[in-house]
């Protein structure tokens, strides 16, 4: 039977530092979003976008900015996600910005913990996003979630999903990162997370980053891609709040889901961070859907060649 695959809309920017990541869901959509994972022979359900309080536009409070509403989305978002889990489906949340990975990747933990499978995170990322109140420059969420899911950060969004951490840092694979804050970069290397930034990438090529980042994968693991659209390169995807110069192309990041597709693992997926008001005719919604299509699947060939 084919896999069924749920839609969850998450419409806010609430955690980023620029406006409009709200946006992103019906820009997923107006770029054929669901057609595309039709073609790829899934079953798509869109469930809609949850509600959740508006962005009140207000300054960091002792390092956070509006960590009330944040924790309010990230709550909807785990309990939607956790409930296409538990149906059987695949959840794939549209952000949004990256503050809502914390709901989503931790209720994906959860259900893996209770299913007994281990789980692989890919994080695809411009940057890290493993700042704390006291390490941030900004305050803004965006820049905390892989923290939080690791432990470090506000009650509320660390104990989303139960007392224990929903991640140990092992579980975690970074591409793509180039743009790291002072403090965060000794915090990333404290904690020991496995990063395959921009010069990894061009001195090794895609292709050997994902074998590494690939290898060990377990035969019943759960993979869970959060793809934060920054993670491309701003001539191919302008349309996001934080571009950093110097990212993957268009065809390294096809290879990188084509060879998470190949895993057949793929249990779960976020696209965060895609700023339709930044956006030019919608064409970095148009890549975002290009790139989930290899992500299902989608390849020149039927056969790959020896
Ligand atoms: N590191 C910066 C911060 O914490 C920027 C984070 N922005 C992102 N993360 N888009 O993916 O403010
Ligand atoms: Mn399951
Ligand atoms: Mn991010
Ligand atoms: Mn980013």
């Amino acid at each position: 039977m084919s896999i069924e695959i749920a839609l969850v809309g998450a419409p806010t920017d609430i955690g980023a530092g620029t406006r409009g990541a709200s946006m992103g869901p019906q820009a997923l959509r107006v770029a054929g979003l669901a057609a595309a994972l039709e073609r790829r022979g899934c079953r798509v359900l869109d469930t809609g976008d949850l509600a959740g309080p508006g962005n009140p536009w207000q300054r960091p409070v002792q390092g956070y900015r509006h960590l009330e509403q944040v924790v309010a989305w990230n709550a909807r978002v785990f309990e939607a996600v956790t409930a296409q889990l538990q149906a059987g489906r695949l959840p794939l949340m549209m952000g949004g910005d990256h503050c809502l990975g914390v709901g989503s990747v931790g209720a994906v933990a959860r259900h893996c913990r209770r299913e007994g499978r281990p789980l692989r995170v890919f994080w695809l990322d411009a940057h890290t996003d493993f700042n704390t109140a006291w390490l941030t420059p900004s305050g803004n969420l965006h820049g905390m979630p892989v923290a939080c899911l690791c432990g470090f950060g506000p009650p509320g969004l660390v104990d989303l999903g139960g007392s224990e951490p929903a991640l140990q840092p092992e579980a975690l694979r970074m591409i793509g990162i180039r743009s790291v804050d002072a403090g965060e970069r000794e915090f990333v290397h404290e904690q020991g997370l496995d990063v395959y930034d921009m010069r990894t990438i061009d001195e090794r090529g895609m292709r050997a980053v994902m074998e590494a980042a690939l290898h060990g994968l377990p035969g019943d693991a759960h993979v869970h891609v959060s793809f934060d659209v920054d993670f491309l390169d701003p001539d191919y995807a302008p349309g996001v709040g934080t571009t950093v110069r110097g990212g993957p192309t268009w065809r390294e990041a096809q290879l990188c889901m084509e060879m998470l597709a190949d895993t057949g693992r793929v249990g779960s997926v976020d696209i965060v961070e895609l700023n339709p008001a930044l956006d030019v005719r919608n064409g970095t919604a148009e890549v975002a859907v290009e790139l989930i299509e290899s992500l299902f699947g989608k390849s020149t060939l039927v056969r790959r060649p020896r």
